[in-house]
């Protein structure tokens, strides 16, 4: 395992070199976050994203995200056009030596919360979700008051978002995802990328979309799409842990060695698809993270790590669960049960 922290770019307030100072960090997670959305990344580009990472001292360890146009999603005229910049992205990634790419497949909305600043007990804030709030949502007015990193869509554009998916169902989203894949993997394989697949963070449907990556199957399916390697998965412990009947550790161990990024985070659920987000420990949440992880170094596990959302502490502004402090505590935190499980055996060697 290599621990690896997420940076969002110039447009991020943390300084690469402060991520420098987080004892164990080696790897940087991040992306070209202004490239429209089908098109195809450009190696000059990446290049010098790249080299402003090594400068600092880190390596490009994932590119998270390269997002998925929504007519591929939609299975809609035109996809393989947009596949075959995909694959050029891919192969971009490949031919600069950045060997891990985390994606998502959720219609229309990426990860979302209805809180952004919940506050608990011990006076930081949160991110937290609640059904009932999401219900009260007016999606006429598009995304912008949305609390979450979706993609920004107008009223009207939103609108007709919505109204493609209406026809849609899991059965169809998931032809759709088989699609994609069958033309990305060989190029991923190619080019010595590994892709790995987001789970749907809330892992349930929402604003009556379809979600297909939720459960231990819905992982066990999608890595049997095309059984390569090359086809893999995010753990990510936050958005499984979400629903209490995912047994995270025993997915892990049938999923095995195709699980090539892991987000680790800690999530308190408080009721039916309700909960917020905590500290990283495992006493401070629902997930039980020295399990997950004595599962992952049980299946060999070597890839990279971050410690995902954080609280907001000491009075840190910035994005929220994506500050420096408590993610740092948690980089920290994973790094030690990472050696107290894996000291001389041959995951911690
Ligand atoms: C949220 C992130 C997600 C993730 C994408 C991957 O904090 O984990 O936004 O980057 O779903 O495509």
């Amino acid at each position: 395992m290599h621990m690896t922290f997420r940076w969002f770019g110039r447009d991020d307030p943390i300084p690469l070199a402060h991520i420098r100072h987080i004892p164990g960090v080696s790897g940087v997670v991040s992306a070209l976050y202004d490239v429209p959305v089908g098109a195809a990344w450009s190696r000059g580009r990446l290049e010098q994203l790249k080299a402003e990472i090594e400068a600092a001292g880190l390596t490009f360890a994932v590119v998270e995200s390269i997002p998925i146009h929504e007519d591929i999603k939609l299975g809609r005229t035109g996809r393989d056009r947009l596949i075959a910049n995909y694959c050029e992205s891919v192969r971009v990634m490949g031919a600069l030596g950045i060997p891990v790419l985390c994606y998502n497949f959720m219609p229309v909305f990426d990860w979302l919360r209805t809180d952004l600043a919940r506050p608990l007990a011990d006076g930081s804030t949160a991110l937290a979700y609640d059904d009932r709030a999401l219900a009260a949502v007016d999606l006429s007015r598009g995304t912008g008051d949305l609390p979450g990193w979706a993609t920004a869509y107008g009223p009207d554009e939103l609108q007709r978002l919505l109204g493609a998916y209406r026809d849609m169902d899991a059965g169809r989203l998931w032809e759709n995802l088989a699609y994609f894949l069958e033309r990305v993997v060989p190029a991923a394989e190619d080019a010595g990328v590994r892709m790995a697949i987001h789970p749907d963070d809330p892992p349930w449907p929402i604003f009556g979309l379809p979600r297909i990556i939720c459960t231990g199957a819905d992982l066990e399916r999608l890595v049997a799409l095309v059984d390569s390697p090359a086809n893999g998965v995010t753990f990510c412990t936050g958005s499984l842990g979400a629903n209490p009947e995912n047994d995270l550790p025993a997915m892990v161990r049938r999923i095995g060695d195709r699980i090539h990024f892991a987000h680790c985070r800690n999530v308190r659920v408080t009721g039916e698809r309700r909960f917020h987000e905590t500290a990283h420990p495992s006493a401070c949440g629902g997930v039980d993270l020295y399990e997950v992880l004595r599962a992952l170094s049980d299946v060999g596990f070597k890839g990279p790590m971050r410690p995902d959302h954080g609280r907001m502490i000491w009075g840190e502004r910035g994005r929220p669960g994506y500050g420096l402090y408590d993610r740092a505590l948690g980089a920290m935190y994973l790094q030690g049960l990472w050696e107290g499980l894996t000291r001389g055996t041959e995951a911690g060697a």
